[in-house]
């Protein structure tokens, strides 16, 4: 059996439960995409609204103007598909200089207390991989991830065809 990687063959969380997804999330892992924009020091906070709904905020140091350091204000909104553990994402930050946009937003898998594997293609290629994505690696402990989700979450990186493009996040009180 060989990996294909593509997208449309991602397997992602079987049964979702966003309401166990809500919460602090701290982004101790990430696979950047193209024209980088979260840097570390990265915290989403999931909430549930009263309607059901899934929004989020989430802050992140970044660099704007090439050498303006900052701590980006983010806030998002879930739109659910046929399948729970895929949402569009539309993101807008606090501030008009910084990134908006309408991405994917799929949770690959979580044991909802401990890990979550995140996943985003921006553009899918003629062939049907991935031209340019990003993914987070979450945990709910800013320390990082525990030693027994550490291979979980390496079978998944795998699965995702990311294996080694991931660098740590470190949280060091920037934000
Ligand atoms: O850093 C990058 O280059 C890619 C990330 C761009 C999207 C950031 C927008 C954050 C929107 C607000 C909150 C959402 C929280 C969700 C959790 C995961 C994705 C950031």
């Amino acid at each position: 059996w060989a990996q294909d990687c593509q997208v449309a063959n991602i397997n992602v969380m079987q049964n979702f439960d966003k309401t166990r997804y809500a919460g602090t999330w701290y982004a101790v892992g990430k696979k950047d995409p193209e024209g980088l924009f979260l840097l570390d020091n990265i915290v989403a906070q999931i909430n549930i609204e009263e309607d059901g709904k899934m929004t989020a905020t989430a802050q992140g140091r970044v660099i704007i103007l090439n050498n303006w350091e900052m701590c980006a204000h983010m806030f998002a909104t879930f739109e659910e598909t046929a399948d729970p553990a895929k949402f569009k994402m539309k993101y807008w930050g606090a501030a008009s200089y910084l990134q908006t946009g309408n991405d994917d937003h799929w949770v690959i898998d979580t044991d909802y207390d401990n890990y979550a594997v995140h996943y985003s293609c921006r553009l899918v290629d003629a062939d049907g991989t991935c031209l340019d994505g990003y993914s987070f690696i979450f945990s709910r402990h800013s320390t990082g991830l525990r030693p027994e989700d550490q291979p979980v979450v390496l079978q998944k990186k795998t699965d995702l065809c990311l294996l080694g493009k991931y660098r740590r996040v470190t949280h060091t009180g920037f934000c």
